[in-house]
Order: C-alpha cells, then sequence, then structure tokens
C-alpha cells in the first residue's frame, strides 16, 4: 500500500504522517509538500531516513510534477492536507487560495483519474457550513447543512469539496471528504490562536484576541482528527462526507485565559484588537455519522490535550522560535502592528 501525503510537512498532514507509519509499519507514505511558509521539513526529521518514507519538493499545482510522481510511486490512495489554511491571509490575499485550494486539488484528481487509484481522500473543514448562532446551543452542522462560506479561504476549501463531490459522480473517481473542527496540538504553526497564544504568553507578549472573545470553536487534538482519517480511508464509503469533532467548545477568551493559568503568566496580557472581517461566531460539528458508520469517537479530553500541547511548546522552544525569528516577524508586524 503506497499512500501520498499532500501539505504532509504541514501542521495536520505532518501528524497524520506519524500516525500512519506508527500504525501501519508496512505502508510506503510519500510526502509531497511544496513547502510554503506553513510548510517544515525540521517537523518531519524523525521520519525522514525511514525506508518506506519518502519526501518530495512539489507544488500540488505542477501538472507535470505530480503526474510524474504518481508514474514512479503508482500510490494506491492520496490523502489531501495541502491547502493554504489561514482565514486572515485569505482575507489579505484570497488569489493563493483559489490557486492551492482549488486548482491544486483539480491537478491531483486528474493524475488519479489518469493513473488509476483506490482511493482519493479530500481533507476539508468544517468552515464550509458557514458559522452557527451564538443563542441557538441546540444547532449542530450536519453532513446534510448548506454549504454558506464566510472567508476566501471557507469559499475556496467548499469549491474544492463540490469539484471532489463532481469528480466522483461525472467520472466515478472513488473519493471521500472529511469536514473537521479546529484542531490543535505539536507542531501547530504560531500564527493560529492557540499556539500564538502560547508563544506570546512565553515571551510575556500581548495575547491578541479578536472582538469580544465570545467566538466559539469546537477543538479536537490532531491525533483523533488523524485517527478519523485513516479509519475514513480504510473503511468510509465512497462518495460520502463525514464529519469530524468532538463536542468541544470554548470561547476563544477562555482558551486565552486558560493559557495564562497554565503557564502562570497574568491575563493583563490580554489585548482585544479589531475583529476579524466577516468573523463566524461558533461551529460547532455534529460527528454522530462516522461515530455510527465507522465507530470513531475522539479520545483526547481537552483538559489532557491542552497540557499536552503546552508542554510540547515548552519541550521545542527551537521548532517555533525559528519560525517567529524568520519572515513571520512581518506577518506579524503587518496583521497586528496598528490593529
Ligand atoms: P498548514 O497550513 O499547517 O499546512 C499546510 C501544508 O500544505 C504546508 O506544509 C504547506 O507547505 C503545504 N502546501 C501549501 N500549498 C501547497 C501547494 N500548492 N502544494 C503542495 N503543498 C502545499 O495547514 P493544516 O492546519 O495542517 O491544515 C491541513 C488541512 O486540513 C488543510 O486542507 C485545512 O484546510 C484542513 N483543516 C485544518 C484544520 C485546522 O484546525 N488546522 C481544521 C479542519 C481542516
Ligand atoms: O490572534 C488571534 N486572535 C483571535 O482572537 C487569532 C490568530 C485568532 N483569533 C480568533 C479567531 C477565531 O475565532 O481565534 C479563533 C481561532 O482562530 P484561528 O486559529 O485562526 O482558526 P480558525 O479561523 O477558526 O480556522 C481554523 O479552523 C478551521 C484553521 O485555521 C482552518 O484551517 C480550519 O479549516
Amino acid at each position: 500500500m503506497t499512500i501520498i501525503v499532500t501539505g504532509g510537512a504541514g501542521f495536520i498532514g505532518s501528524n497524520f504522517i506519524f500516525h500512519m507509519l506508527d500504525a501501519h509499519p508496512d505502508y510506503r507514505i510519500v510526502c509531497l509538500d511544496k513547502l510554503t511558509y506553513a510548510g517544515n521539513l525540521s517537523t518531519l526529521a524523525s521520519v525522514m531516513d525511514k525506508p518506506n518514507f519518502r519526501f518530495v519538493k512539489l507544488d500540488i499545482c505542477d501538472r507535470e510534477g505530480v503526474y510524474k510522481l504518481f508514474e514512479e510511486e503508482h500510490p494506491d490512495i492520496i490523502v489531501n492536507f495541502a491547502a493554504e489554511s489561514h482565514v486572515d491571509r485569505s482575507i489579505e490575499n484570497p488569489e493563493v487560495f483559489l490557486q492551492t485550494n482549488i486548482l491544486g486539488t483539480q491537478v491531483l484528481m486528474d493524475a488519479c483519474r489518469k493513473y488509476g487509484i483506490t482511493r482519493y481522500h479530500q481533507v476539508s473543514t468544517d468552515e464550509v457550513y458557514g458559522d452557527l448562532p451564538l443563542d441557538r446551543p441546540d444547532l449542530f452542522f450536519t453532513e446534510e447543512t448548506p454549504i454558506h462560506t464566510s472567508s476566501p479561504y471557507s469559499a475556496s476549501k467548499a469549491s474544492a469539496d463540490l469539484l471532489v463531490l463532481a469528480y466522483h459522480r461525472t467520472y466515478g473517481l472513488p473519493v471521500t471528504i472529511s469536514r473537521c473542527s479546529n484542531n490543535y496540538g505539536p507542531y501547530h504553526f504560531p500564527e493560529k490562536l492557540i499556539p500564538l497564544t502560547i508563544a506570546n504568553c512565553l515571551n510575556d507578549k500581548p495575547l491578541p484576541v479578536y472582538g469580544k472573545g465570545e467566538n466559539v470553536r469546537d477543538w479536537l487534538y490532531v491525533e483523533d482528527h488523524c485517527r478519523a482519517i485513516d479509519l475514513i480511508i480504510y473503511k468510509g464509503r465512497v462518495g460520502e462526507i463525514y464529519n469530524v469533532g468532538g463536542h468541544n467548545e470554548m470561547r476563544n477568551i477562555d482558551i486565552v485565559k486558560l493559557i495564562c493559568q497554565k503557564l502562570g503568566k497574568p491575563e493583563s496580557l490580554i489585548t482585544y484588537v479589531t475583529d476579524r472581517k466577516g468573523h463566524d461566531m461558533r461551529y460547532a460539528i455534529d460527528p454522530t455519522k462516522i461515530h455510527n458508520e465507522l465507530g470513531w469517537l475522539p479520545e483526547t479530553k481537552f483538559a489532557d490535550g491542552i497540557e499536552k500541547t503546552i508542554d510540547w511548546y515548552l519541550a521545542n522552544r527551537d521548532w517555533w522560535e525559528t519560525i517567529i525569528s524568520g519572515e513571520y516577524q512581518n506577518y506579524y508586524e503587518k496583521m497586528y502592528g496598528n490593529r
């Protein structure tokens, strides 16, 4: 079994590679990644020398390069994590989101059609459903919830999902889609809320909270997401969408306060800043389908997951300090300098 994992030098893709090499030592895993600002080869250092692992620096939009890789590897399964993933960046510059997230997906699926595969899996997001109101805690996203996107990021992910379903219906491509809630855990890029808050706390820097901090996200430990995808590619029904989430809704402000408390830092570091444009209020996944059909349940409680995550950032300062000392400084100044 050979699996091409795209975007495997990023946050969730790398955790998925670790999971797969561990859970299926007989599989060959090929990581295809362009190494954008969000991709780090150092993240994969521990698996680089494994005989059943190969890293290829490649853009998923590079049709010729992708076809060549398929000819070399004859993959059975493709799991597509490669994407521009940060909502704030999509608001500043949508173009690359459409390129990678939509057209890159098309190139991968064209390669799948040309060379034949047993499964193409698209890693999507709960953001394609838009948001839910704060005063209706009874509402959740199911797989039947209509697509209703807010940001260029979510619109690009929703477009890709539609294309994936179209390739299934029109060409019979054996596809599955997972739509997961917010992940957290090791190797999370420090532009995102949880790692940014941990890094700023450790550096005694202000903790930017958008708007009033009342927006709600449904947090899932990254390893639970990786197990869900492993199950879907193994047992999931072709042509189906599976929502993935652990019923762990939290307000942003409560997350930031919790991290302050765990790191012994004062809440006076919290700084309310101008809200994100089009900011989604609440995400909440109903994971009944994946539970009933595939037996998936989250295993890591938030109290444990956040401890593990904070410990990881404490033990791996080199990893994130290298990131925030480079080009990231310009990004940070641009996004937060005059906010
Ligand atoms: P990330 O930004 O940490 O990593 C993205 C990876 O994709 C990087 O390694 C980057 O180099 C690579 N990449 C970007 N453009 C590429 C291209 N054109 N060709 C090849 N590689 C390219 O993202 P993440 O948080 O790990 O998210 C992975 C996937 O999961 C994305 O598709 C995202 O939409 C989805 N997702 C993320 C979350 C979350 O909470 N982070 C939740 C649900 C779904
Ligand atoms: O500095 C910040 N301050 C702040 O208040 C940042 C970076 C974020 N926020 C808020 C915005 C959101 O309400 O925290 C919440 C989480 O923000 P992000 O970490 O940027 O994640 P989100 O926008 O929810 O999107 C994430 O989950 C769904 C991933 O980045 C997406 O790739 C995934 O699809």
